[in-house]
């Protein structure tokens, strides 16, 4: 077994001091303030050479990006071989690497991890980078690539990307050559294959009206304009919110996240009656769509209704191929819309998982099921096909003329959809797929069921390290008593429903509300907002805003 390098480790790790801080692996990785995140970085690098190395010289990726957050943000995420996220078993090295103390400390836990889990260290290691575009990218790649160094890992930096590329490209290479490959490692390849599918899926259908698209200002502007050739005369589109030049407009007042936590429009966006419009995040893994209804009503098609298009598609086109052994299933979190899961389990006759929030705990979950099609509310979401429904997809050819037409359509199904992460590029082309083989308005898409009233807000507490959750962090055990008190406050509220779970990617609680009408949900969000900033004095900086 090979040696650790322990000078080249010392000196490397002198660039990146470690600040008084503690580091926690959350939802997507490490997340916070771009300026505390050198040491982990640098310390990420080392990890991901160790992945490698267990996985036995598989390509391990690496993406820095704050995806949502505020531009002063950044985070780095680890992807395992098929482009899922890194085993959670892992998160737990990298959170102890990231708080290691000294030097000292640093190789003591590498010993530890090379002889618990038996690494080789003679093994090969490799590893695939991309970044989204906020400036302090460039530097954390530095931090990371140096982190490699220590164990003579060998990478390929791609510069920007969205995540979803990184992903794609990190699944593509250690598929490479087997009966699984996925396609060819590089963005190009990635808009190839997806524009091949979508044309199939669109061909010989009457065009639908330009799709208005709001980039968040990041990462998504520059890749979607690099695809849009690619897409040719099928797919219309007018990107809005492109400027990647002034890093602080990154997801202000635009984006994903700000529509649905606003549930309205980005800022600046004049919006038509009954035209569609989709908005990206900050590294273009979710997507939402929205509407103006007639008399001027702001209407959401967020992850819930992406979820419900898609099974309600995907049902129906397996039907319509005669394949009656492939069932669908989905996956939800708690902050599932409730008419969402009734419309479901009882419109659409699926069945339905709820698990913690985290793309991890969906995409595992989905696996479970022939065609697993996961989204949060958030937008974030894919739809994956086992490798039975793949074979049966493939090796059906269909006994009548419009069996083969739905045939062809769901192998492009399966090539259009992301099979390793949530990709917003990738779910938009699924959503106007949909919407162009109906011929359908985005109010009638919206028409399959009617949102509760709901209402997201956002504490900010001293120590989100206090809120501990159960039940798929649908009820909380920690602080004492906080839930008897929240559940109290919901019995008076009409279909009242709310949960409160700590951010895996914010340094604030979430709270989430559901009643029966708009004025009730926003009163239940801001009392039980109110009740854990004041429960033994949680709370920081200001109060949520007090229902009036
Ligand atoms: C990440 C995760 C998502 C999660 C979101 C918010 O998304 O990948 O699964 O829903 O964070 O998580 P939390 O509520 O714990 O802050 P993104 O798009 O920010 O990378």
């Amino acid at each position: 077994m090979a040696a650790i390098n322990v000078e080249s480790l010392k000196v490397l790790s002198e660039k990146y001091p470690k600040p008084s801080y503690r580091f926690g692996y959350g939802t997507a990785g490490f997340r916070m303030k771009a300026e505390l995140l050198d040491s982990v970085v640098f310390r990420s690098g080392i990890v991901a050479a160790l992945r490698s190395k267990k996985l036995d010289g598989k390509v391990i990726g690496c993406m820095i990006t704050a995806s949502h957050n505020p531009a002063a943000d950044n985070g780095i995420k680890l992807v395992d071989p098929l482009g899922e996220m890194l085993e959670s078993s892992w998160e737990a090295h990298c959170t102890a690497i990231a708080n290691a103390e000294s030097n000292e400390e640093i190789i003591d836990y590498i010993h530890t991890m090379v002889n618990n889990l038996k690494i080789d260290l003679t093994k090969p290691a490799n590893v695939v980078i991309g970044r989204d575009t906020r400036p302090s990218g460039k530097g954390l790649v530095e931090a990371f690539i140096d982190g490699l160094k220590v164990l003579d890992a060998t990478y390929t930096d791609h510069g920007i990307l969205t995540t979803p590329q990184l992903h794609y490209i990190t699944r593509c290479l250690n598929t490479a050559g087997t009966p699984e490959a996925y396609g060819e490692p590089t963005a190009e390849g990635y808009y190839k294959k997806l524009a091949a599918a979508f044309k199939v899926l669109v061909e010989g259908k009457n065009k639908l009206s330009p799709l208005i698209l709001d980039c968040a200002n990041g990462v998504g502007a520059p890749k979607f304009k690099e695809f849009l050739p690619y897409l040719g005369d099928a797919l219309s589109c007018k990107i809005v919110n492109d400027d990647i030049d002034n890093p602080v407009n990154l997801n202000l007042n635009a984006g994903a996240d700000y529509v649905k936590v606003q549930q309205r429009a980005p800022v600046g966006l004049k919006t038509a009656p009954n035209e569609r419009y989709a908005s990206f995040d900050g590294d273009a893994d979710r997507l939402v769509y929205y509407y103006q209804d007639d008399d001027g009503t702001f209407r959401l098609l967020d992850g819930d209704k992406i979820a419900g298009l898609a099974a309600m598609f995907i049902i129906d086109i397996v039907k319509a191929a005669g394949i009656d052994s492939i069932s669908v299933g989905v996956v939800q979190t708690a902050y599932a819309n409730g008419a969402s899961t009734q419309y479901l389990r009882n419109t659409l006759n699926v069945p339905v998982s709820c698990v913690p929030t985290g793309v991890k705990y969906l995409h595992h979950e989905a696996t479970k099921y022939d065609v697993g099609v996961y989204f949060e509310a958030n937008g974030h979401g894919t739809v994956l096909f086992s490798p039975t429904a793949l074979k049966t997809i493939y090796s059906t050819e269909g006994s009548t003329p419009a069996q083969a037409v739905a045939v062809r359509s769901l192998r492009a199904l399966s090539e259009v959809i992301n099979q390793a992460v949530g990709d917003a590029f990738s779910d938009l082309l699924l959503v106007e797929a949909i919407l162009t083989q109906r011929q359908w308005t985005p109010k009638v898409w919206d028409q399959a069921y009617t949102d509760l009233p709901n209402r997201l807000v956002k504490v900010v507490v001293k120590d989100r390290s206090i809120f501990k959750t159960v039940d798929a962090e649908r009820k909380l055990v920690e602080p004492a008593g906080l839930q008897d008190a929240i559940d109290a406050i919901v019995l008076k509220f009409r279909d009242g429903r709310s949960f409160v779970r700590p951010s895996g990617t914010e340094d604030v609680v979430r709270v989430y509300a559901e009643a029966a009408t708009r004025p009730e949900t926003d009163e239940l969000a801001f009392r039980i907002g109110g009740l854990v900033f004041d429960y033994n004095s949680c709370g920081s900086g200001t109060r949520p805003r007090e229902f009036i």
